[in-house]
């Protein structure tokens, strides 16, 4: 069974991957990235980001001098590769759509890395949910209320856990603070990977 507990809107099922699961994952990302390797995003101010990311489906976000905007392509040129099916049958058990989900973000944490507090609102409908993953190292994740300025709250997010963003937690502001090295063994090299299932359109 899963524990379910509610933060600030957004469903947080803790451990709702078992090992097993969460190393078959892993294995299906390996994969996955050697097709559309991880890449450093740069903020459209010049400043390359710690967090570094890829993606899989018809999209994924990345971040240039131009700006930041979904893309049907990966820096390097080539379409993203197809999202798994396990990802797939994950959103389709705990999204409460009809829609599927047109972009995996990719997102790997090391040690250093963090994602300051941001909302995201560049997809298309609001009102579809977002779909989040969290494996390998615990990430300090922190939420708030759909103004910058209110009051958050912090979850230390472990292997395994998923959450459901839907709601007003949708357009909540979020990041995540800082990484705890060495608290899980999925990865043989440390570090935390996050996906998120968007839909774009
Ligand atoms: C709340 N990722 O990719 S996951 C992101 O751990 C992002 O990598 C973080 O924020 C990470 O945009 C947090 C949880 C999450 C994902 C998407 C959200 C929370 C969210 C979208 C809206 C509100
Ligand atoms: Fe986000």
């Amino acid at each position: 069974m899963t524990d379910i507990l509610a933060l600030r809107g957004c469903r947080v099922l803790r451990g709702y991957l078992d090992r097993s699961a969460q190393e078959t994952l892993v294995d299906r990302l390996r994969l996955l990235l050697t097709k559309a390797p991880l890449f450093q995003p740069v903020t459209p101010r010049g400043q390359p980001m710690s967090v570094r990311m890829s993606a899989a489906g018809q999209f994924g976000w990345i971040s240039d001098a131009k700006g930041y905007r979904y893309s049907a392509t990966h820096p390097q040129g080539m379409p993203w590769p197809a999202i798994p099916q396990q990802i797939l049958t994950l959103w389709d058990a705990l999204s409460g759509v009809a829609r599927q989900p047109e972009c995996c973000l990719i997102n790997w944490y090391a040690a250093s890395a963090r994602m300051s507090l941001h909302q995201d609102r560049d997809e298309s409908d609001l009102t579809m949910p977002v779909v989040s993953i969290s494996l390998g190292d615990e990430g300090l994740f922190r939420i708030g209320g759909t103004e910058r300025k209110g009051s958050t709250e912090s979850l230390w997010l472990q292997s395994g856990d998923v959450l459901v963003l839907e709601g007003a937690s949708r357009l909540a502001y979020h990041g995540v603070d800082r990484i705890r090295p060495g608290s899980s063994t999925l990865l043989p090299n440390g570090g935390r990977i996050n996906l998120t299932l968007r839909v774009v359109t």
